[in-house]
């Protein structure tokens, strides 16, 4: 294994509640992973990263955990984990897992002992806080919609919960609660898996003596990222756990942390290989750009100089210290194409395509989610009633207390919602996608009749070919790795350019991010470069004068010299 190998793999997410159901209870499980691993291997990822198979209550999906050491009957069971772990270590891949320690489950034993009495010795692995004036500790909100505070009855306290209130915040300050989080990797680490996503991680510290945030007109409970994010000893505690849990053999594992609110600042201390913290971070700038001033859900459109200039900034920040990844999609976000592409028209492909494109050409480890490779859409939501997802529920939930726009509420679920990420995965034209040979949890795209995997894989240049041939470049193109990325046309509303330049050769990444087709004035060095991937059938082996035509949603890569 080659140092720092992780900078030339591609990471391939897997939503197992909805990638495939070998057991017919319309919910995802390992039995189905394991009989589609070909597929990825087809694909040509190096990385799977499962999000949460432990046990739950499931009231967040899986990233609410009552034992870190077993999996969800729901999903399969230990036995079955071992399998795929052994399949997966067979193709070649390897296997990463989800690590969600900021909270666990309210249903954890933990958290059990903990609120049983305010004298049991767990009573500090969380956070529990007297009523100020009758009412909750401070005015910081949940993730989820209200206070970020429970009331706990039978001891007579509130406990602080970021996200639902069956998902209590562990107070990391307490240096068992951190033994008890290293204890549970390392078991893992023995079982042979090969990293961690950590969810939210940069959550794990807050601000000492959990002051109220920066209150805002008419409401009562408000963000308060500001008070725990990247806190005082997030970066001593995550130093800690790397130092103590891969003890020198760091160089097998990949580590990325979920940041919310990360700065490129903070970013380049987590990631700064001299630290030995992590070794990539999820930022949030890109997924932000669409939103207004009240939240994820007011949505405003793309503007795609902000979008360029966000993910820019992040290009610059790391590149002397420090590691991006690059990702459109998770769990959590809605379906690229429809976001910032152009999915209901005959640019549906090309605009995956080109989204891609420059994704995957710049500077970082880069990820890809179930789905997006076959340039999967958002549902068409309609009403309150087809989300699932309880970010969702409780938003409109509160929208509807507060008297407020229930039409707008219901634009920014349609458009934002996390439910669009999750719809099952869809891999032929049959019923239910193939994806179950039951009730799907969450219905299936109506598109898939002809928006499918086996239509796909059989067709040349589809949204999957176009993928298999980004993640090959990723590996064959060392400049791709290492090359120092320079951003052109910055201010131009529909052009996305930049060059990756390493001592030997350059690369020229170019997309026309829009259905107007443009003509675009490039350096002299280019002439006569290579094409070494387009999305349009056609298009010239060589670029021939520093004109360059670019139709709609036209993408593509040369290399010079
Ligand atoms: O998400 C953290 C997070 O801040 C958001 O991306 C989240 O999806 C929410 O919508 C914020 O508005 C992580 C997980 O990825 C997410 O699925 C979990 O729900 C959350 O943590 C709690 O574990």
């Amino acid at each position: 294994m080659t140092a720092d190998w992780w900078k030339t793999a591609v990471v391939y997410q897997i939503y197992p509640r909805s990638f495939a159901d070998s057991g017919g209870d319309g919910i995802g499980d390992l039995g189905g992973i394991i009989g589609r691993l070909d597929y990825l291997k087809t694909l040509g990822v190096d990385v799977i990263w499962l999000s949460p198979v432990y046990r739950s209550p499931q009231v967040d999906n899986g990233y609410d955990i009552s034992d870190y050491r077993d999996v969800d009957p729901v999903f399969g069971s230990l036995a079955e984990f071992d399998a795929l772990l052994t399949h997966v270590h067979e193709r070649g891949m390897k296997l990463v897992m989800d690590l969600v320690v900021n909270h666990t489950s309210d249903e954890h034993p933990w958290f059990v002992e903990s609120r049983s009495s305010r004298d049991n010795p767990k009573r500090d692995w969380y956070f529990w806080r007297d009523a100020r004036d009758g009412a909750e500790p401070n005015n910081w909100g949940s993730f989820f919609s209200g206070s970020a505070w429970q009331w706990d009855g039978k001891t007579g306290q509130y406990y602080l919960h970021l996200f639902d209130r069956k998902q209590p915040d562990l107070n990391w300050e307490h240096p068992e609660v951190r033994a008890a989080v290293r204890d549970v990797m390392t078991w893992w680490l023995d079982r042979g898996v090969d990293g961690f996503r950590m969810d939210v991680v940069n959550f794990i510290s807050k601000v000492a003596g959990l002051p109220d945030a920066t209150a805002v007109p008419d409401r009562q409970f408000v963000s308060a990222i500001a008070e725990f994010a990247d806190g005082p000893h997030v970066h001593e505690y995550l130093a800690e756990l790397s130092r103590e849990v891969f003890g020198g053999r760091e160089g097998e594992f990949i580590t990325v942390g979920e940041m919310p609110g990360v700065t490129p600042e903070q970013a380049r201390l987590y990631t700064d290989p001299a630290r030995g913290e992590l070794n990539m971070v999820f930022q949030f700038e890109h997924v932000s750009v669409d939103q207004g001033p009240a939240g994820k859900f007011d949505y405003r459109g793309l503007d795609l100089v902000i979008l360029k200039k966000a993910l820019y900034r992040w290009q610059l920040a790391l590149a002397e210290v420090g590691w991006n990844s690059l990702y459109w999609n998770n769990h959590d976000q809605p379906r690229v194409v429809s976001r910032f592409g152009d999915d209901g028209s005959q640019y549906w492909a090309a605009s995956a395509k080109a989204l891609a494109t420059v994704l995957h050409g710049m500077r970082g480890t880069p990820f890809v989610y179930q789905g997006e490779e076959l340039g999967m859409t958002n549902y068409p939501f309609r009403t309150a009633q087809d989300h699932q997802d309880l970010e969702a529920i409780n938003y409109y939930r509160d929208v509807v207390e507060r008297g407020g726009d229930t039409e707008a509420a219901l634009v920014g679920l349609a458009k934002i919602s996390r439910d669009n990420a999750r719809t099952p995965m869809q891999w032929d034209a049959g019923p239910n996608a193939g994806f179950t040979a039951g009730n799907p949890w969450l219905p299936v795209n109506p598109n898939h009749a002809w928006l499918n995997a086996d239509a796909q894989l059989a067709e040349r240049d589809s949204v999957f070919t176009h993928y298999q041939a980004l993640i090959r470049l990723r590996h064959e193109w060392p400049i791709l790795r290492d090359g120092d990325f320079t951003p052109l046309l910055e201010d131009d509303p529909q052009i996305w350019a930049y060059t990756r330049r390493a001592p030997v050769g350059c690369l020229l990444v170019i997309a026309n991010c829009g259905r107007e087709p443009r003509t675009v004035e490039i350096a002299a060095e280019w002439i006569a470069a290579d094409l070494l991937l387009g999305n349009l059938p056609g298009t010239a082996a060589t670029a021939d004068s520093t004109s360059l035509h670019l139709a709609g949603w036209d993408a593509r890569i040369y290399s010079a010299g």
